[in-house]
Formats: structure tokens, sequence, C-alpha cells
């Protein structure tokens, strides 16, 4: 009698530790406590004619329940890219570099003109209308997001871009 319900009850917590490590494994979550970003309308404009940089603009958005910071971008094929932004300095407007860019819990940052935007330096060719450049983000977890980045004209990009667009998931 000893020996069964011993037996059983050792069955039943075997059990409820396999079922509960299935549970875990099969289920698919997401936990809100990670951050889950996504980056939509990456652009970099071709360089003008005696240009030494040119600016790239991308939206991250962040789904998850954590903030992330990005801290890096690179483009393929060109030697440097910073963060920068714009601000209103004495009345002017100045550009500086930033080291990181926050993207809190469930909204998203618009890198576009007059806000942040990716500063890009060193093309190793020069960059061409329609042409695709693998963007990747780093950011301060360890996360990397990839994305394609479009070259697109200055024509293009200032039609494009509306100033103050920023859009805030809830
Ligand atoms: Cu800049």
């Amino acid at each position: 009698m000893m020996t069964k319900l011993c037996f059983s009850m050792a069955s039943a917590l075997l059990f409820s530790f396999f079922s509960s490590s299935l549970a875990a494994h099969s289920g698919h979550e997401h936990a809100s406590d990670v951050a889950v970003l996504e980056v939509v309308n990456a652009q970099v404009r071709e360089f003008l004619p005696g240009s030494n940089s040119t600016v790239g603009y991308l939206t991250l958005i962040n789904h998850g329940g954590t903030a992330a910071t990005l801290t890096k971008a690179t483009l393929d094929g060109l030697g440097r890219v910073e963060i920068h932004e714009h601000s209103h300095v004495d009345g002017m407007m100045k550009m500086q570099q930033v080291k990181s860019v926050e993207i809190k819990a469930h909204e998203s940052v618009s890198f576009q003109p007059g806000g942040y935007h990716l500063m890009v330096f060193e093309p190793q060719e020069p960059l061409k209308v329609g042409q695709e450049r693998k963007l990747t983000l780093y950011f301060s977890d360890g996360n990397r997001l990839f994305t394609n980045a479009q070259v697109v004209s200055l024509e293009a990009q200032t039609k494009q871009s509306k100033p103050s667009t920023q859009h805030a998931h809830h």
C-alpha cells in the first residue's frame, strides 16, 4: 500500500514536470518582456555630386514590452554609418552624432528629415537609384536586425517623407 502510493506520487510528479516542459517548448507565445523589433521603409539617398556623405531613413517599430536601444548601423559597401539627430539650438537647426536611440516598448521611432537620420560615408562604389543595400542594425542587448535599404533619388526621398509623422502604437 505504502509503495503503491509512493509510486503514483512519483509518476504524478514526473508527469507534471514533463507536461510543463513540453508546454514551454511547443507554445509560441511572445513573452511581453522581450523586445520584438521591426524595421520598415529603410532607404538611403544616392550621393549628390561633390558630396562625401548622404542620409538614410527608416522606421523602427518595437512590438515588445521592453525598450530597445539602437547603438550602431552598418550598410553593405559603405565605409561608415553614423546615427545623427537634428536639434534646435538657439533657434538654429544643428546636426549631431548620437551614441544610441531608444525605442520604447510598444512605440516606434522614425528616422526622417529634421529628426534622427543615418549619416552615410565612404562608398566603395557609387550608390545607384534602384539598388538595394543590406542594412544591419545593432542593439545594446546584442540583438541585430537586418533589412534591405532602397537606394533612392533626392526627389523620391523628398516626395515620400512627410514631416513629423511619428507614429506611436498605443
Ligand atoms: Cu547628419
